[in-house]
Formats: structure tokens, sequence, C-alpha cells
């Protein structure tokens, strides 16, 4: 019956009525012709979950209306309506009197329509604005037990979750690949009340007071008289803040780090930043720092990359998480906790806990793994769960409590004020993603958008009317701590005016490998020369040299400027290095890691199942790339030589690669020959030389490694891996690939 309205009931005539997308459902050709009967919608993908499934439990909510798995109201039943359920025999055409006549003003469809329309956009978020998300669980490890009672971490406990990644600047359509600050915000909808963890990918922050975040985004944002540039802070006013403000030198030096522009979401780590306080179940309590650890490792694109990536797929980031997790390799974290002693002071080995410019390198304070993150469905509307949906850090579960930190202080006002413009109102708690998969029962009341339709006539306390309901709970209940207030006096003033804000900035400095720090040295020199006034490119070197001579120096020659005074004798406080503050040196799991494979179907290709066969076996994800499109030995061609960057890639293969241009030359025996520049395709070329620069494993046999030969890349070199047999070939490449890439080739650049 093609007019009901359940949409759960499923049409078995489906694969008969050519709407078997293969993208969907796998099978028949799509018919290319419009429908003239009515049909089930498309399915939602395999890899897709909505809004509305996020409970495991399906656990119901008390009140009418928060019910996270009641229908959507729309897209019921066959037909196209109005908002009001009357059905519409005509949307292309307005009412008009006569064929050419004027439009009528009672066309009401096409009023609503138009209006609707006219409204569809929502403020964009003030900052954070550009952002992809996905659904997945927290599977608790119950190591954190002695610690909290929070029981999302008790041993085997299954949570649901939502997880936000984002960058902070640029607006809602910018380049995922500018350099940034990430956020990495998680909904953990948790049976006992909502758990939001909205943490960043960089463990410090640019201030310690909310009272100066409005100061630092006006700062960091476009310039209010051009608008531009667009999502970056290679610009006067940041770096007018920063130079003027020591105190945010900390963050951006990780800013202007490899850590500023990740090479996936998929490879990041969280750091919730601020210290929270975790309550145990006989009310004891510890101070405690959240930390994700990606399992697949934290990496990095080169500047160049993501510099190119901008251009060749703005969405790279965003479609790097949906693809993996489409291709079932699911992004997996883990769940770290710092834990420190909840003493009077809050610091930990002299460092304020309460200071969120600062970290506790892991080195002195292990991060204790409680917990793992699996993302494994992607949203099914954007708009609904993505760009609706509203984190929160004062969403808490029992155990898991605030601290003083001032900037958590004021972010515990902001999310909230922030939400009454963005989505409209105090009702956006019951949009299907933000509903808490947990029994709500409050005495919240009307106001825009309400979708409750309450029961009883006192939603106030004490009553008599309702029975006395809600009652209050005891155990299971969020305790506010009873924690001391320091007697003190009212005051605007510093926490710690001897505090030294460069001393961290030592400490990240003096973590990182050489390659990691010229890379820093790039990174300050590209932001200085786009600043123009010459006073701010100064005031930054002048801090430089409280960081590192060579720092400074290579920056200064770079920019035009003498060598500062000042030099790293003068600077006594120089903390003993992290290693783990250092990306480079370890291997890890290549699952999910995409390596193009170049082929020339005008050359033998048997082996290409088996090729990506191996391919798939280490894990990671084989794209073939030829000079056009459509399939190559019943194997379908994922890009062509059009369309395919080596930036997109984290290894690149050439199997007997298009030599097409040699293939024109008359008489040329391509078995024999000795080709040259002119004989290669000059698209595969840049492939090979980018690869090369940007320190790629490169693997290539048969005609392959003439290519490479003619691009230029030195086929003895450190992660080239030139051999007769491909499996040989794929073996070498794969294990370069766990290291992320080729350190030793990057060239070794001196500091001045
Ligand atoms: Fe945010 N921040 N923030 N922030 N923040 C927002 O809330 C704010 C800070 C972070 O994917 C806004 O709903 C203040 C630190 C993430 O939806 C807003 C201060 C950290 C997201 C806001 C901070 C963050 C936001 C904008 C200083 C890392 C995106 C839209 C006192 C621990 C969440 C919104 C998402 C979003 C205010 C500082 C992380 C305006 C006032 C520190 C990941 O409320």
């Amino acid at each position: 019956d093609a007019l009901r309205g359940d949409p759960d009931e499923k049409n078995p005539d489906l694969t008969t009525h050519g709407l078997d997308d293969p993208a969907h459902v796998g099978g028949a050709k799509p018919s290319l012709e419009e429908p003239t009967e009515p049909r089930d919608p498309l399915p939602p993908r395999p890899d897709q979950r909505g809004a509305a499934d996020v409970s495991p439990t399906g656990a119901p909510c008390s009140a009418p209306g928060n019910d996270a798995r009641a229908p959507g109201r729309t897209q019921q039943g066959a037909y196209l309506t109005t908002a009001q359920g009357a059905r519409l025999r005509d949307t292309d055409h307005s009412l008009k009197a006569g064929r050419r006549g004027p439009t009528l003003l009672q066309d009401h469809h096409l009023r609503e329509k138009i209006t609707h329309f006219d409204h569809e956009r929502i403020p964009e978020r003030v900052v954070h604005a550009r952002g992809a998300a996905a659904h997945g669980r927290f599977e608790s490890y119950g190591t954190a037990t002695d610690a909290t009672c929070a029981p999302f971490l008790a041993e085997g406990v299954v949570t649901p979750v939502f997880v936000r990644f984002s960058t902070v600047l640029g607006s809602r359509g910018s380049a995922d690949t500018v350099r940034d600050t990430r956020g990495f915000a998680t909904k953990f909808y948790t049976p006992v009340g909502t758990f939001d963890l909205v943490a960043n990918n960089i463990p410090v922050f640019f201030i310690k007071d909310g009272i100066k975040f409005p100061d630092v985004v006006h700062a960091a944002k476009p310039h209010p008289d051009r608008e531009i540039p667009q999502a970056q802070s290679a610009h006067d006013t940041f770096w007018d803040f920063v130079t003027l403000h020591p105190e945010a030198q900390h963050h951006t030096i990780w800013n202007m780090s490899d850590r500023g522009i990740p090479r996936s979401y998929r490879m990041m780590e969280g750091f919730g930043v601020h210290t929270f306080r975790l309550v145990d179940a006989e009310g004891g309590t510890s101070l405690a720092k959240f930390h994700w650890k990606p399992v697949l490792g934290v990496h990095s694109l080169t500047w160049e990359e993501a510099q190119t990536l901008a251009g060749a797929d703005p969405d790279y980031h965003r479609r790097d998480l949906y693809d993996s997790i489409e291709a079932g390799h699911h992004p997996q974290w883990e769940l770290g906790v710092q834990a420190f002693p909840d003493t009077p002071e809050q610091t930990f080995e002299g460092i304020d806990l309460l200071d969120p410019t600062k970290l506790v390198p892991e080195e002195l304070a292990p991060v204790q793994r409680v917990g793992r993150l699996t993302l494994d469905a992607n949203p099914r509307n954007f708009f609904a769960e993505t760009e609706q949906v509203a984190f929160h850090p004062g969403h808490l579960p029992p155990g898991i409590d605030v601290t003083d930190d001032p900037l958590l202080q004021a972010r515990l006002f902001s999310y909230l004020d922030t939400q009454l413009t963005r989505l409209g109102g105090p009702n956006f708690g019951e949009i299907p993603i933000n509903r808490p998969q947990a029994l709500v029962n409050d005495m919240l009341r009307d106001g825009f958008h309400q979708q409750a339709d309450h029961a009883g006539v006192a939603p106030y306390k004490p009553n008599s009317l309702d029975g006395g309901c809600p009652f209050m709970a005891g155990p299971g209940a969020f305790t506010d701590l009873p924690v001391r207030v320091t007697e003190s006096v009212k005051e605007r003033a510093d926490v710690d005016e001897a505090d030294d804000p460069l001393r961290q900035v030592r400490l990240f400095w003096d973590s990182l490998s050489d390659v990691e720090r010229e890379h820093v040295a790039g990174a300050f020199a590209f932001e200085l020369a786009s600043c123009r006034e010459a006073v701010i490119r100064e005031r930054q070197v002048n801090l430089l040299a409280q960081v590192s001579t060579d720092l400074a120096t290579t920056v200064a020659t770079s920019l035009g400027l003498p060598a500062p005074a000042l030099a790293d004798a003068s600077v006594p406080d120089r903390p003993e290095p992290s290693p783990a503050l250092s990306q480079v040196g370890r291997t890890w799991p290549v699952a999910g890691r995409k390596v193009a494979l170049v082929v020339d179907p005008g050359h033998p290709l048997d082996d290409l199942g088996a090729w990506l066969d191996q391919l798939h076996a280490a894990g990671v994800v084989p794209v073939v790339v030829a000079p056009h499109g459509g399939t190559v030995e019943g194997i379908e061609i994922g890009r062509t030589l059009t369309t395919a960057r080596s930036v997109e890639f984290d290894a690149v293969l050439f199997a007997g690669a298009p030599l097409t241009l040699a293939d024109a030359r008359p008489g040329i025996d391509v078995r024999t020959a000795t080709f040259r520049e002119s004989d290669v395709d000059p698209r595969v070329l840049v492939m090979a030389q980018e690869a090369w620069r940007h320190c790629k494993a490169i693997g290539a046999w048969g005609l392959g490694g003439e290519a490479v030969h003619v691009a230029g890349v030195p086929e003895d070199a450190v992660g080239v891996v030139v051999a007769g047999q491909a499996s040989e070939v794929i073996d070498g490449l794969v294990e370069h690939l766990a290291a992320h890439r080729v350190w030793d080739r990057f060239p070794a650049v001196p500091l001045t």
C-alpha cells in the first residue's frame, strides 16, 4: 500500500521499481526516469544513523514529546503535502492569473514554500562554525571506578555518543585544512544525565579568564573592515593580540606546530583543557584532566599539503571521517585521565591546575586509560544533527564536577546563552540530537518551539496538587560538592602575576624533533609575513627570543629583521622536555590509510585484483587512479588523473603507470625504451614529485619504476620501494606507512 504512513514498513516491491540504488542497497541499476507511482523513499545508507536512533535501550522519557524514538513528523506517506498535511497536485508552477499573468497572493503553497526557504538558515556558531560529526559508542574499562562514581565509567558499561569535530575560526563553508585549533566535543547519553566533554585538540588555551574570550575571538576572526582573511590566524589583529598578551603564546606555538594542521580528525588527540573534579562513591575527590588518545596515533599534514587541499578538497577532513566510517574503518580513541590529589592549593609539581594556559607533562602524571570510543555511524541529516547539536561543559553526570578555573566558569555561562540565539529559544534540549537518554522530569515550561505537551498543573515545588511530583532524589542524584571557598576579597586580578607565561612555550619547543621545529619556524615566518604592521612582526620575534635563539633568529632572517638581542642563556627557566609532546618517532596501525594505486589500462593489469586484495589485507584503503574513469579489469576506477592529487593520499603506488605520452611517441617500444620526462603524463610526474617532497612512501613496479625515475625520485632513497614484484613493493610501502611519513627524507634545514 503506497499510501501508508509507517516508514518502518518495507515495500516488498522496492527492487522491482528501479529505485534499488546500488549505492544504498546494491544490485539492479536505478532507472533514470522519475517514478510516476508512489514509492518508498530510499532507505538510509548502512553507515547512517539518525538522531532518533541514539538510544540503544529505547528508554521512555516521562515527559510526552521527550521520547527520542518518536517518529519524525515529516516525510510520512507517499504524497507531497503542505506543512499542514494537505496533498498537493503541483509544486512546479505558481498560481497565476492566466498563463502569463501576475502571481496571486492567495497561493498558499507558494508563500509557505518561499517563506520557509527564506528562514532555512540559523546563525552559525560564533566560533567552531565549521564541523563534522558522527555517532558511536563508549565502552568503559572500569579502571576509573576508584576515582569516580560516574556510572558510565563503571566496568563494561556501553554509552551511546555523538561527537562533533570542528575548526574554530572559519565560517560554516570554510576549508577543513586551515591552520587552526580543532574542536572535539563528545555527548555521552548516559542513563543518569548527559555528559558533554567539550574538548579541543590542543591542551591549553589562549587566555586564563573567560572575560577575555570576546577579545581573543575578535582578534582572531577576519578583520572587521574587509572580512579577510577567512579561517586563519595569519593576519595583523591576531598577532597584535597574542604579542600584547604573552599568556597566549603557549596556545599559539601549538597552532604553529604540526598540531595546527591535522591529517585527519581520526588522528588527533583531544584535551578537556581544564582541570575537573572527580568524586568517588564515598564522596572522596581528586582533580583530573581528560585526554582522548587516537588509536591511529597523532598525525599531521605538511603546510604545503594543507594549502593545496584547501583548494583541491576543502571538505578533506569531513570526507575522511564519513568515508572511513562508511568503509568500516571505525575511528577509535581511548579516554585517558591524568589524576592529581585534590589539595587546597590545587597545584601539581608547581603547575597551577586552575590555569588553562598550562599542561601537566605526561611524564609527570601518566594518562591512565579508562575506556574506548568508537565512531561507527554517520549522521542521517547534517542540519538536524551536526548543526543543531548543542554542547555544554556544565552537562555533567554524578561523579564529575567543575573546578574554579575562571575560563571554565565563564564557559558554564556561555554555552547555554549562545544556544538561545542560535537555536531560537530555551527548548533546544528537546531537539532529537540533544534529548537526553535519561528520564527527564523537569519543571521548565512553555517558550518558543516547545515540543512537550506537559501533563499536570503544578510545575512548582513544593506542591500538593500534582501529588508532590516530581520528587527529590537521594542516591544517584548529582551532588554539589561542599568544596571550601577560600576567604578572600572581591577583586578583578590576575591569579598569579609572577607566573612566567613563556615557561611552557620553552617546554613545548624543547620537546619537539628537529623536523617539527623546522615546521614551527616556517609557520611563524609564514604567518608573520602576512602581517602588514612591522611592529607586530618585531614584537613576536622578540617574544620568540625568550623561547629559543634558534627559533627567533630563523624567523627574523626569513622576515628580513635583525636577530633579536635576547638569547637562550638569558632564559633561566627551561623545564625538562616532554617526549610525549612530539609526534615523531613511533609507529602506528595503518588501518584506514589511503593509498593511491596509479595504473594505466593501456598496459597489462591482470593482477590488479590481487594487488588490491593485498592492500585490503594490510588494512589500508586503496584507490585506483587511472587516466580516465570507468572500470579496468572489472574494477571501478576511483579517481582519474584529472581529479586525484597526491595530497589526498598517505602513500602512492605506481603500477605500470600512465606512460600514455610515451605510447604516443612513434615507434617507441615501451619494453626497451629509455624514457624521458616528456614521455610521461605530467600529472603522474606531479604525483610522484609531490609525494616525494611531502616525504610519503612511494612504491613502483613495472613501468611505474620508469615514471618514478623520470620524475626525479631517487629509487634508492629511504621510503622509495621499487622492485619487480608488486607484493614485495606493497609490503615495503605498508611498513613505511606505519611511521606516517618518511621522516628522514625531510631536508635537514639547520635552524640558523
Ligand atoms: Fe568554546 N564555545 N568557549 N571552548 N567551544 C563554543 O558554544 C566559549 C573553550 C569548544 O561542536 C560556543 O555552542 C567561551 C575552550 C568546542 O558545537 C560558545 C570560552 C575549549 C566548541 C563557546 C571558550 C572550547 C565550542 C559556540 C572561554 C576547549 C564547539 C557555539 C571562556 C576545552 C562545540 C556553542 C560544538 C563552542 C564559548 C573556550 C571548546 C560561544 C566563552 C577552552 C569544541 O558558547
